[in-house]
């Protein structure tokens, strides 16, 4: 028996965020979920893995509980949801090519990518054309719903290679599966780094086996004096594997020489004077530093680099670097430059906030802008990511009266986050340098997923579109429309987001 035809979804492919190259919407009926439905892949490792994903997110919505994951074979190309590879043409230095092309019409839906990584795009984007009620829990009975996509054509690839969230667990920690939630929220937006801020003055969140107290001792504490915690290596290596399996690769910081208390807490002998300092748990920043003429400092670093970059299967490491204030610039250097080294001896790109711009960097080292001046070492940096506070930092409050957040970078509105362009607005940088975006959340203020949900949302989007959308697709009225047209669908995943009076909300 055919199932009821749903109502059509109206306009579900204007609606994309962030904006694809060009979206064709067909006139006509679009594509029918049945019992009969199953999702053809080509059988390969990460293709199956793509596949299985689909089929836990939509299949249960649409009363089938898991769809059917089968071979895709000539012979099989007749209907059902087709996940399928093409071949791949290299990008300069051998990038990674993240573009998908989207199909929907009423015989199948086809998704063809390159690689894996532009499948699980095509997959974010035909959930996105899918109607909100999909993400609720309660969808997910056996009562058969009936569930349609929109007929059209979707080609889509990304302006950036490097598409980040970053999250604070140090000023507070959020537990692993607050992260998971975290890092299934920005995969919608096709993000594909997460950066974690694992440690500062106010926790150590990070497990390290040859330096136990760091975790155990440095980690027992929160901004506000709340209980902290810490991953376990075997945790963080979940995360690790989880925000892979959704092609989002894990950027693991130690900031360092300053923003160290929490270590500097846990043992002596990182002190100049070997006195270890009590916690802190307050929000002042540059008033703690590692010991950068003991060698039992860089002893101390060979192992947490160590310990980290064996449990880290990205290439990067992120040593922070920012606000110093106990060192001469001389000192700084020289620390950083010896901290570069080890970084690369365990085989990682080193990763650094703006400051270490102003030292002698390896080529492969990349630099992240964050202060909202542009400085003469930052045009100079040959490989760079914008994260200007003022535009690209998520825990400034909205707009004054904004309860959460704080406001040293002003305020940041949607519009403010939305409406910029990483390469006109460091000027002076060589546009190739640009890698890409990232939106950080520091934590001083926010004290659970709830309240980071709220600074996130709308604005995680907004920056999404930046890093991902070529310039001429991207216009603020057009996205504040499309914007508010998710709030279904947050609402449906249970996210807390802010319904600021800039966006007109759909219900
Ligand atoms: C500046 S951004 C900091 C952080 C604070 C943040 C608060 C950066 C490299 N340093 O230590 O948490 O401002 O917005």
């Amino acid at each position: 028996m055919e199932p009821p035809r749903p109502t059509p979804v109206l306009g579900a492919m204007q609606r994309v965020i962030p904006a694809p190259v060009s979206v064709e919407p067909a006139a006509g009926n679009g594509f029918v979920f049945t019992a009969e439905t199953v999702i053809l892949a080509e059988p390969k490792e990460d293709v199956m893995r793509v596949a299985r994903y689909l089929a836990a997110a939509i299949g249960p919505a649409a009363g089938l509980r898991e769809l059917r994951v089968e071979p895709l074979t000539a012979a099989a190309r007749a209907g059902g949801v087709q996940l399928a590879l093409k071949p791949a043409t290299p990008g300069p230095g051998g990038a990674l090519d993240e573009s998908y092309e989207l199909t929907v019409s009423p015989e199948r839906i086809a998704i063809v990518a390159p690689q894996a990584a532009g499948l699980f795009y095509g997959v974010q984007t035909l959930r996105q054309l899918l109607p909100p009620w999909i993400e609720y829990r309660a969808a997910r009975s056996d009562k058969a719903r009936p569930l349609a996509a929109p007929a059209g054509r979707v080609v889509d690839r990304p302006r950036f290679g490097w598409r980040g969230a970053m999250l604070d667990v140090a000023r507070h920690f959020f537990a692993a599966d607050d992260v998971k939630r975290y890092i299934d929220l920005i995969a919608l937006y096709k993000i594909n780094r997460l950066h974690l801020h694992l440690s500062d003055d106010q926790g150590w969140r990070i497990e390290i086996k040859s330096w136990p107290k760091l975790a155990t001792y440095g980690g027992s504490t929160a901004v506000g004096g709340g209980a902290g915690g810490y991953y376990s290596q075997e945790v963080y290596k979940d995360l690790v594997a989880y925000a892979q399996e959704r092609f989002i690769t894990i950027v693991p910081e130690i900031d360092m020489p300053s923003h160290t208390n929490a270590a500097l807490a846990s043992y002596p002998q990182l002190n100049c004077d070997g006195v270890a300092p009590a916690l802190y748990t307050g929000i002042d920043v540059g008033f703690s530093t590692l010991c950068v003429d003991k060698p039992v400092t860089y002893t101390f670093i060979d192992d947490v680099v160590r310990e980290i970059a064996a449990m880290t299967s990205g290439p990067y490491y992120h040593l922070g670097g920012d606000e110093v204030e106990k060192l001469t610039p001389a000192q700084y250097k020289q620390f950083i430059e010896r901290v570069q080294a080890i970084v690369q001896k365990h085989g990682k790109e080193m990763v650094g906030w703006d400051e270490v711009a102003a030292t002698e960097l390896l080529p492969t080292s990349i630099v992240q802008h964050w202060r909202p001046k542009v400085g003469e070492s930052l045009a100079k940096s040959r490989r760079i990511i914008a994260s200007p506070a003022d535009r690209a930092y998520l825990d400034m409050k909205y707009e004054p009266s904004t309860v959460l957040g704080l406001n040293w970078a002003g305020n940041v509105s949607v519009r403010r986050a939305y409406d910029w362009d990483p390469i006109s607005l460091m000027k002076g940088v060589n546009e190739t340098a640009v890698l890409g975006v990232e939106a950080p959340i520091w934590s001083e203020t926010l004290v659970n997923m709830h309240d980071v949900e709220f600074m996130a949302f709308p604005r995680l989007p907004a920056v999404a579109e930046v890093g991902w959308s070529a310039v001429d697709r991207r216009q603020w009225d057009d996205f504040a429309r499309r914007l508010g047209a998710h709030a279904p669908r947050w609402q449906a995943l249970g996210v807390n987001f802010h319904r600021t009076a800039e966006i007109q909300w759909e219900r």
